[in-house]
Order: structure tokens, then C-alpha cells, then sequence
């Protein structure tokens, strides 16, 4: 008897600026809805899913700052969402800006079992873009200004059946976010990302963003032989266009699913979770092929050390 997984991306269109969370909350339900009439039994929602992108605006003071986070979770506006999901049996992953009681603010994901049951947060662990207002950009990206680095490791936590694991966004672009994942067994990794087309720093990586949104998932998803479900807030949003293209990734590396829009709409895939072992227990065997001892730079270094050229000479 396989062990199966019906899965789904929930994708959002442009969230406006002025949208009320009671109104996107609803179209998460109806995602909800269309999701559970289509069998799945998890649906990852994508990355600060609640508001639009704020991290696009230079804004000032803590109390206007503070308006696009999340104090409870779920909160008065988020709780029929997971009312909704625990009546229909259906589990999530919801990616938000989280204030905790202490005053950290992260860009968070919870993981919410079918029962209700809060199985895990995350807290996204690179933080991209800027922290001074650089007006020369055609629009900002501060979540290095509005968010903290998150202060725990990626983790791996039983549920749905089998070993799942959270990313957001960024981190989907670091090979050693999957990697920390594989060597905790996981089987089905769920992300929610924003990503504008347009790459101020390097305009030419424009016309890319589709093609390297589905590199890096294709290639962590198959080098550590793990399910991946992306689910993107896509379309035009408060004049920013944004890639869309959620999808669902096999442990094999191909996209078994895919959204046509860009707009809300739900992508389904059941995924048989035995698949991953045909990758981990042959060619990413990690304990028979991997060599930790000769990787050492990998956690040594934060950036590139081109003092070893002498040694390497030798
Ligand atoms: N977004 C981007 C991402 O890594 C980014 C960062 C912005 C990349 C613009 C490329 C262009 O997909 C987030 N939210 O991390």
C-alpha cells in the first residue's frame, strides 16, 4: 500500500494595498473550498499571504510599520480560516508577517495539521533585499529593514503522514536550505514566495525569473529527494509584477503540476511519498556518498576566501 499525499497550491493574485485581511481571509477559504472538493488534504497558501507586499513601500514608524503584522495567530480575521480548515479536515501552511509578544518581527509560515493541531512555525532564514530607502528603484524590497533573520534551523516535523519541512520565498534559492532538510529525512517540503519579475540590482535576471524560480525548486527537490509545493501571491500588485507559475515538484526534480494564471487558483497533485526513497536510498544514499569532512568551508565561511589559492598550488 503506497503511502499518498493529495496536495495543493493555493495561489493568490495581486493582494491590494488597502484589501482588507477579512477579505483575503475569504478568498483563502474559497481556495480552501476548491482545494477540499479536489481531495487534497494539505494546501500551502503563499509567502506574507494576509496583505499585499508591503516590503515594496518605504514606510516609517513603528506603529504604521506594525499595522502589516500579525499579533495572534490565528487572530480575530484568521480565525474562520482555520475554523473552516479543521470542519472540512483540510490541513495548511500560511505565510505571514508575525510581531511576536517579545517585538520580533519575522516573516513566518505555521503548519496546521487537519485537525487544527499547530504542528510547527517557521521563521524565513535569508532575508533578501535592503534595509535603506533606495528611492532610485522603480519600487522597494525591505524585508531586511521590516524583518529578523529567523533564529532557528530548518526543521523537519512529522505530520500528514509523512516528514514535512517549511521554506519561504529567498530560501528556496539556497541549496543548503533543502539540504539541512534531507539530512532530517524530509519528504515534502511546503513554500510560499513573492518574487517580483523585476531584479533591480541586475535587470538582465528579468527575463529569468520564471526559469530560476523553477531551477533552484527542481534541483533541491531532486538532489535531496524530497516533494516541493510552491504556492505564489503572482500577478500585477499595486503596479509590481510579480511570477506566478505555483507548482508542485517530485522527488524526481519534474513539476507534476503547474498554475495556468495568475491569478487565485488551486493546483492539486497526489504525491506518492514512497517516491522519495527511489532517490535517497540509491543515488542521494547521503550516508554511503556524501563527504561532510571535505565540505567543511560550507559552514566555516559566510563568504568567498580566495586565500586558500596558495594551499590549492601546492
Ligand atoms: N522575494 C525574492 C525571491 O528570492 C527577489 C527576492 C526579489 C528575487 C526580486 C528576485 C527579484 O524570490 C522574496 N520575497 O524573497
Amino acid at each position: 500500500m503506497t503511502r499518498e499525499l493529495t496536495v495543493a497550491a493555493g495561489q493568490l493574485g495581486p493582494v491590494a494595498r488597502d484589501e482588507s485581511r477579512a477579505s483575503v481571509v475569504e478568498r483563502l477559504i474559497s481556495l480552501l473550498h476548491t482545494a477540499h472538493h479536489r481531495r487534497a488534504e494539505l494546501v500551502v497558501f503563499p509567502e506574507l499571504a494576509l496583505t499585499t507586499f508591503f516590503p515594496r513601500y518605504w514606510e516609517e514608524g513603528p506603529e504604521v510599520i506594525d499595522a502589516w503584522f500579525e499579533t495572534e495567530m490565528p487572530g480575530p480575521a484568521t480565525k474562520p480560516l482555520f475554523d473552516e480548515a479543521a470542519h472540512l479536515g483540510v490541513g495548511f501552511c500560511l505565510g505571514y508577517a508575525e510581531l511576536t509578544p517579545d517585538g520580533h518581527h519575522y516573516n513566518s509560515q505555521i503548519l496546521v495539521e487537519r485537525d487544527g493541531r499547530e504542528v510547527a512555525r517557521f521563521r524565513k532564514i535569508h532575508i533578501p533585499g535592503h534595509e535603506d530607502h533606495e528611492p532610485w528603484r522603480r519600487f522597494q524590497h525591505l524585508e531586511r529593514r521590516y524583518f529578523e533573520p529567523g533564529p532557528d534551523p530548518f526543521g523537519v516535523w512529522p505530520a500528514f503522514g509523512t516528514r514535512v519541512g517549511m521554506m519561504i520565498c529567498n530560501d528556496r534559492r539556497w541549496p543548503e536550505t533543502y539540504r539541512v532538510m534531507g539530512l532530517q529525512g524530509v519528504e515534502l517540503i511546503c513554500c510560499g514566495y513573492n518574487t517580483p519579475v523585476h531584479y533591480a540590482p541586475d535587470p538582465s535576471q528579468d527575463i529569468l525569473a520564471p526559469f530560476h524560480n523553477q531551477l533552484v525548486m527542481q534541483a533541491g527537490a531532486y538532489q535531496n529527494g524530497t516533494w516541493v509545493v510552491a504556492a505564489a501571491k503572482g500577478g500585477v500588485e499595486d503596479g509590481v509584477d510579480s511570477i506566478a507559475q505555483s507548482c508542485v515538484i517530485a522527488p524526481s526534480g519534474q513539476v507534476v503540476a503547474q498554475a495556468f494564471t495568475a491569478g487565485d487558483e488551486v493546483v492539486v497533485a497526489t504525491c506518492d511519498l514512497d517516491w522519495c526513497q527511489r532517490y535517497t536510498t540509491t543515488i542521494f544514499d547521503f550516508d554511503r556518498y556524501r563527504r561532510p569532512e571535505i565540505y567543511t568551508r560550507i559552514t566555516a565561511q559566510r563568504g568567498v576566501d580566495r586565500a586558500g589559492d596558495e594551499q590549492a598550488r601546492r
